[in-house]
């Protein structure tokens, strides 16, 4: 078997940690990589349905995939979390949870104003108009990584070059 870990993807809403993670899991499942991948989809409706957007939300929305990511690992399996994640403090304690071998951070970089022009479900154009509270970028705040494992730009970087530089680095780390 192979070695597991945990990829934890951090950014602002529309930076690509979605895109990210489940072109990932692809070239991860081609190499016979068992991966799960964690979202908003299956966790926020889900185990975390009690949760909204407040601070202390958001932090106990971390501290519960933080828990859950170690989970798998522990099961033998690659997760990939996507999830904003904007509190330093909270991201430093999930990484404690784990060995610091089988623990990555990795920062998705994207200019807000980036993130406003893609703007895929128009939830910017909400949070402007005041209609969202508490809105990641516009009306709550998001502290840039200090020392990620790894910056994937996503305003410079193609798909196919984003995700390889994800495997370069795993293999770096003998990941895979
Ligand atoms: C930020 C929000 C908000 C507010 C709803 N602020 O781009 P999306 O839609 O699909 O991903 C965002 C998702 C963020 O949930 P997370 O669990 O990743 O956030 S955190 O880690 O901060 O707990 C966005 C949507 O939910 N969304 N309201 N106010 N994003």
């Amino acid at each position: 078997g192979h070695k597991s870990c945990a990829l934890w993807f951090t950014g602002l809403s529309g930076s690509g940690k979605s895109t990210l993670v489940f072109t990932l899991e692809k070239e991860l499942h081609l190499r016979s990589i068992r991966s799960y991948v964690l979202d908003g989809d299956n966790i926020r409706h889900g185990l975390n349905a009690d949760l909204g957007f407040s601070e202390q939300d958001r932090k106990e929305n971390v501290r519960r995939i933080g828990e859950v990511s170690k989970l798998f690992v522990d099961a033998g399996l690659f997760v990939l979390s996507a999830f904003i994640s904007p509190n330093e403090h909270d991201r430093a304690m999930v990484r404690g949870l784990f060995h610091p071998d089988d623990f990555l951070e990795v920062y998705v970089k994207c200019s807000l104003e980036e993130c406003e022009r893609r703007d895929p479900k128009g939830l910017y154009k909400r949070a402007r108009s005041g209609e969202l509270p508490n809105f990641t970028g516009i009306s709550a705040g998001y502290d840039v990584p200090k020392r990620p494992d790894i910056v994937i730009d996503t305003e410079r970087l193609t798909i196919e070059e984003s995700v390889r530089l994800l495997i370069d680095q795993l293999e770096k780390r003998s990941c895979l």
